[in-house]
């Protein structure tokens, strides 16, 4: 299978990339990989560094929205997973225009070219956010879509268009929903790495309203473990939830990153609520547990630390970043 991994510069699709190519998903059916990445202020060519001399990648940077590209690409591959998207809540919510351009265009432009091109078989990475926000109970696939950010909105209609070519076209589309992830490789915007980063330099971090919303952390590489399985064993036209099992308040969170930090509460400052602000996201994975025999394997504890200590070992890494990360609000 030669395989077009679209957003593969980014924090989940180079992990996946960096794990397919190092022989990390057995079985594995993939002969090649090419990533599409448009390498915006989240991609970073670097993560991909530890396979780039692997023969069978290949690394072309463009845009998931140039029809002419996609069409090129589309021709001389067998599948796709597709990653690329504005990924950031906060940054939807300043400015949703780049939101329904990539992930809703750029979804369609892929998605026009897969039929084109009778593609094998089209992974769209969704998430939990379609569902909006559920106060008590878990998701199930069939639950009404609901979205609440602009971001989330964008990858509703993503996800709606990609299970429309399926009904409509006959194209072979999986849509897979996961909850919150972490792990080493994540931009230093969202909640984790900025409250490490901020941690390690001995900075204030802010925790958003009442700290009492609640998030399923699911690590990175779970996730790729369930998206590689709905790659390669997943039924077409089906939506598989992945989720972490790990339900806690961002307080909760709060306190287990000062506690590895080795910092006290005075170094968090409750600041103003994000708006429209998603008070609890809960997956039930029963579907993708009982059909393709998924579970996640990393207790977050552990998960945590390690990417804690990532992130102290790989200050090179995330420096620049924030930088980055200030020049594109
Ligand atoms: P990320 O922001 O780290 O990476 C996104 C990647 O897409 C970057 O490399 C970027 O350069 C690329 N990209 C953006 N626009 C592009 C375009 N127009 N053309 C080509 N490439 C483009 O995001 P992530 O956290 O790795 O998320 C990957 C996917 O997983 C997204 O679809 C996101 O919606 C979904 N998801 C993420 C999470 C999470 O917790 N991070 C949870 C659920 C779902
Ligand atoms: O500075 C902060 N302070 C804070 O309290 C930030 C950045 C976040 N938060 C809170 C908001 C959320 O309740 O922490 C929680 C997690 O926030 P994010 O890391 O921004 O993630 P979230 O908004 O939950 O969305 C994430 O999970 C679903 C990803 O960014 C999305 O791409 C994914 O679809």
């Amino acid at each position: 299978m030669r395989l077009l991994v679209t957003g593969g510069a980014g924090f989940i699709g180079s992990h996946y990339v960096r794990t397919l190519l190092s022989g990390g998903f057995q079985p594995s059916s993939v002969s090649a990989v090419t990533v599409l990445d448009k390498l915006t202020y989240s991609g970073n060519r670097a993560n991909l560094d530890p396979v780039a001399a692997d023969p069978r990648l290949t690394f072309v940077e463009g845009d998931i929205c140039d029809v002419a590209l996609v069409d090129e690409l589309m021709g001389s591959h067998d599948a796709v997973v597709h990653f690329a998207a504005e990924s950031h809540v906060d940054r939807s919510i300043a400015s949703a225009a780049p939101f329904v351009v990539t992930n809703v265009l750029g979804t369609q432009t892929l998605l026009d070219a897969a039929v084109r091109h009778r593609i094998g078989r089209f992974l769209h990475v969704s998430t939990d956010e379609v569902y909006g926000s559920i106060e008590t109970g878990s998701w199930t696939e069939d639950w009404p879509l609901a979205p609440n950010s602009p971001y989330a909105a964008s990858k509703a209609g993503s996800d709606l268009m990609a299970l429309a070519f399926h009904r409509t076209h006959g194209l072979d589309v999986v849509v897979t929903r996961c909850s919150n992830n972490y792990g080493p490789y994540q931009f230093p915007e969202k909640v984790i790495p900025l409250f490490v980063t901020n941690l390690i330099d001995g900075a204030t971090v802010p925790l958003y309203g009442d700290g009492g919303n609640i998030r399923d952390w699911l690590h990175v590489h779970d996730h790729c473990v369930g998206i590689h399985l709905a790659l390669e064993k997943g039924r077409a036209g089906e939506v598989y939830n992945i989720g972490g099992g790990t339900e806690m308040t961002n307080s909760e969170l709060t306190g287990e990153l000062l506690a590895a930090l080795g910092a006290d509460w005075d170094r968090v400052v409750p600041v103003t609520d994000r708006k429209g602000h998603d008070r609890r996201y809960s997956l039930d994975i029963t579907k993708i547990s009982e059909e393709l025999g998924y579970a996640p394997s990393i207790p977050f504890a552990q998960g945590l630390a390690d990417t804690v200590g990532w992130y102290r070992d790989n200050r090179g890494w995330w420096e620049p970043l924030r930088e980055r990360a200030r020049l594109a609000s």
